[in-house]
C-alpha cells in the first residue's frame, strides 16, 4: 500500500461506507478539501457527482494488466486489453446522468465504444437476450437486454469530460445508459456475459431497486 492508498482507506473509514456508498457533494467539497491531505482531493468531484462503491476501497485497476472478457452466448470469447478497447471505433456523446436517489448531473461528455461494436468480434449468438456486466468490484453487477444495450446512447465509456475515467468514476471502463438510473451504469467493468435469458437481477435490484430502471418510469 502506498501513502495514497492508506490515506484514502483512512478517509473512507472516517466518512463511513453505508448502503448508499460514498458521498462527496458540491457542498462538502470545500470542507473536505480543507481538512484532508492533498492526495485525497483528486477523489472529490466538483460537479455534483456522488461516488458510489459497495466496498471499503475503490478498485484501482492497473491499466497494463486490465482485461475485459466477453463470453457466454458468443461464437468466440474475446479478451481485450485497454489498448485494444481504445483501438476500437470510438464515439462521443453528451448525456445526462440520473441516480435513483434523486441527484442528476447534466451534459456529461462520454467517449467510448458502442456495444454493437464491442461485441462484433465475439459474434453474438442468435439466441442471445441480455448482457450481464460484471464489475471488478465483486459482487456488483447489472444487466441490460440486448435491445437496451444497442440503444443509440448506450456505450462502454472509457473517457468522461475529455479525460480517461477517474478511478472513482470506474477507470478504465464503465457502462453508460443515460435514460436508465445510475445503478445500471456499472463501473470497473471486467467481464461481459452474453446471456440467452433475461432473468438476471442486478446487485441493487436484488436489494429492492426496480428492474424497470427507465428514468421516470419506476422507483
Ligand atoms: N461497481 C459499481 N458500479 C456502480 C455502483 C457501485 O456501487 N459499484 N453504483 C451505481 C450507482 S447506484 C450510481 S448512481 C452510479 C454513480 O456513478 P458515480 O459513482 O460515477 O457517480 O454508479 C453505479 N455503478
Ligand atoms: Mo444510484
Amino acid at each position: 500500500m502506498d501513502d495514497r492508498t492508506v490515506g484514502r482507506a483512512a478517509f473512507l473509514g472516517l466518512v463511513g461506507v453505508g448502503v448508499a456508498g460514498l458521498f462527496y457533494g458540491r457542498d462538502a467539497t470545500k470542507v473536505v478539501g480543507g481538512v484532508v491531505p492533498s492526495p485525497l482531493k483528486e477523489i472529490v468531484p466538483t460537479s455534483g457527482w456522488r461516488i458510489y462503491s459497495i466496498g471499503r476501497e475503490l478498485p484501482r485497476l492497473d491499466p497494463s494488466s486490465y482485461r475485459l472478457t466477453i463470453a457466454g452466448s458468443v461464437e468466440r470469447p474475446v479478451t481485450y486489453t485497454l489498448a485494444d478497447l481504445r483501438a476500437l471505433p470510438q464515439v462521443t456523446q453528451v448525456s445526462d446522468f440520473h441516480c435513483v436517489t434523486g441527484w442528476s448531473v447534466y451534459d456529461v461528455t462520454w467517449k467510448g465504444v458502442r456495444f454493437r461494436q464491442l461485441l462484433a468480434e465475439a459474434g453474438v449468438r442468435p439466441q442471445a437476450k441480455a448482457l450481464r456486466f460484471v464489475s471488478a468490484e465483486v459482487p456488483y453487477d447489472d444487466t441490460l437486454s440486448l435491445p437496451q444495450a444497442y440503444a443509440a446512447d448506450a456505450l462502454l465509456a472509457l473517457e468522461m469530460d475529455g479525460k480517461p475515467l477517474s478511478v472513482p468514476h470506474g477507470f478504465p471502463a464503465r457502462v453508460v445508459m443515460p435514460r436508465m438510473y445510475g445503478y445500471k451504469n456499472v463501473k470497473w467493468v471486467s467481464r461481459i456475459e452474453v446471456q440467452p435469458h433475461l432473468d438476471t437481477v442486478g446487485y441493487w435490484e436484488q436489494r429492492g431497486y426496480d428492474e424497470d430502471a427507465w428514468v421516470g418510469a419506476s422507483n
